[in-house]
């Protein structure tokens, strides 16, 4: 098994039981205070689009030890949710198409069905996705910055606001743990958020 799999099977099998590593700090809703950087994270089949506050697409976020960050993360299907973010990181997001072309480019072709068969299907039949924040490489319960899954379904009313410390050097991979369909096992990435 990859890590990764067993990284997911583990954080899946442990839900959100897993509360009390560091840097989880949870929702703290009108706490502006101290936060240094916010990202915009969308999940669609099958990937994550970051966006930071200007409205810029980010393949990776570079963090300081010790930044606060401040992660808002939505489903790109969640009409509500989307429609509930600034403008500016709206006008960001890729539009479904493009999003699908991503696919074929990072995602080895189904052996039967094609791609667009499958997303749709994955679509009507697995709409909901969710997101989790660990960090790269084999399980280990040494701390360092950490967001439990947080649940992103279609019919979410807005985003989902967390905050986390970035306790400790490293690379962080974000991923998806809620099974969305054919793409799901490469619904992450690796080292998109990089603690120095
Ligand atoms: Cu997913």
């Amino acid at each position: 098994m990859s890590p990764t799999v067993q990284r997911r099977e583990f954080l899946t099998a442990l839900g959100a039981g897993i509360v009390g590593l560091s840097g989880c700090v949870g929702n703290l809703p009108g706490s502006g205070g101290g936060v240094d950087r916010t990202i915009y994270v969308g999940a669609y089949h099958w990937g994550f689009v970051i966006v930071d506050e200007s409205g810029e697409e980010q393949e990776r976020v570079s963090l300081q030890r010790n930044d606060v960050l401040r992660v808002v993360s939505f489903n790109t299907l969640s009409s509500q949710a989307v429609r509930s973010l600034p403008s500016s990181i709206r006008d960001a997001l890729p539009d479904h198409e493009a999003l699908e072309e991503r696919n074929e480019e990072r995602i080895p072709p189904p052996a039967d069905g094609d791609f667009h068969e499958l997303l749709e299907e994955a679509n009507e039949q697995y709409p909901d996705h969710s997101l989790a924040i660990m960090p790269s490489g084999p399980v280990h319960m040494g701390g360092g910055m950490m967001m439990h899954p947080v649940p992103l379904p279609q019919s979410a009313t807005g985003p989902v606001v967390r905050q986390l410390g970035a306790t400790r050097r490293g690379d962080y991979t974000l991923s998806c743990l809620t099974y969305c369909g054919y793409g799901h096992p490469y619904m992450e990435i690796d080292g998109g958020i990089v603690v120095t």
